[in-house]
């Protein structure tokens, strides 16, 4: 039966050579049996700009991604907010092609909604005051006209910012905030909802406006891959 995966919240990066490698024989195997590969997000635990592939970054998982699209397997993109600023550089060079955040398709019959997930953390504050300074085309612009190195460095100061400021906000405020889920399903005409970022897999339920709406959360992988798949028949959720 034809179907379509989805995954999240990989973290890929160097210092985790186990998850690369899970993730290179997932694209080898269950992957490339499938219609279509979503990635929603955080494929990678930071980005720096597409211009860093040049020096070798992440290459095998690319690679793979390449050869999974050469092998008729359509391979799509959302951003995560680790990895927003990847590209067109990478997406020629993986295959992949970038859709925005969130966005809907049909599969078998079944609307379904694709988010990275963090733009529903709306009790998070000060990270929806940073992503709103970051997603502009001016600050990226600006961000990505400065050396690699330099934006290394900048990244490694966020990311300790980051870290300090998680362990004292609370799991509520990190979470997706139900009135944004509903408001975005129901201007959605109430698709089924899929997104990763908060890695809190699960299947929740929402009613809206007399709809009952599924919402998929997706793992992460640092312990384990998992994945979601869609076929005629419905959702299903896996563990590599
Ligand atoms: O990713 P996760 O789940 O750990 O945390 C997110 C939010 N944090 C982030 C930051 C990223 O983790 C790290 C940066 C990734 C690299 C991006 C590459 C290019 C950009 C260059 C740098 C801008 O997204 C975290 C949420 C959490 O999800 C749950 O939703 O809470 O948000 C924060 O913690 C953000 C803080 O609240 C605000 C951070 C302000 C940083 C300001 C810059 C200070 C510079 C320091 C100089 C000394
Ligand atoms: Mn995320």
């Amino acid at each position: 039966m034809a179907f379509s995966l989805f995954i999240s919240d990989l973290h890929l990066c160097d210092s985790r050579p186990e998850i690369i490698q899970a993730f290179i024989q997932f694209t080898e195997t269950t992957a490339r049996q499938a219609d279509a590969l979503y990635i929603l997000g955080d494929l990678f635990e930071y980005w720096a700009g597409d211009d860093a592939i040049e020096s070798g970054t992440h290459q095998e998982s690319i690679n793979a991604l390449k050869a999974l699209s050469n092998q008729q397997v359509n391979t799509f993109f959302i951003h995560g907010n680790r990895d927003f600023l990847i590209g067109h550089g990478f997406a020629q060079a993986s295959g992949m092609t970038l859709l925005p955040d969130p966005t809907v398709v049909d599969l078998y019959g079944h609307r379904v909604l694709l988010s990275h997930g963090d733009i529903l953390c709306t009790d998070d504050t000060d990270y929806q005051a940073f992503r709103s300074t970051v997603r502009t085309e001016a600050w990226q612009k600006e961000f990505l006209s400065q050396p690699l190195d330099d934006r290394l460095a900048y990244i490694a100061s966020v990311r300790a910012k980051s870290d300090a400021e998680k362990s004292i906000k609370s799991m509520e405020i990190m979470d997706v905030n139900t009135q944004a889920v509903e408001q975005l399903l129901s201007m959605h005409q109430f698709p089924t909802l899929i997104h990763g970022h908060t890695h809190r897999p699960a299947k929740h339920t929402h009613s809206v406006a007399q709809h009952s709406c599924d919402r998929w959360v997706l793992g992460d992988w640092y312990e384990q891959g998992s994945y979601l798949s869609v076929d005629e028949s419905g959702f299903h959720a896996h563990q590599l």
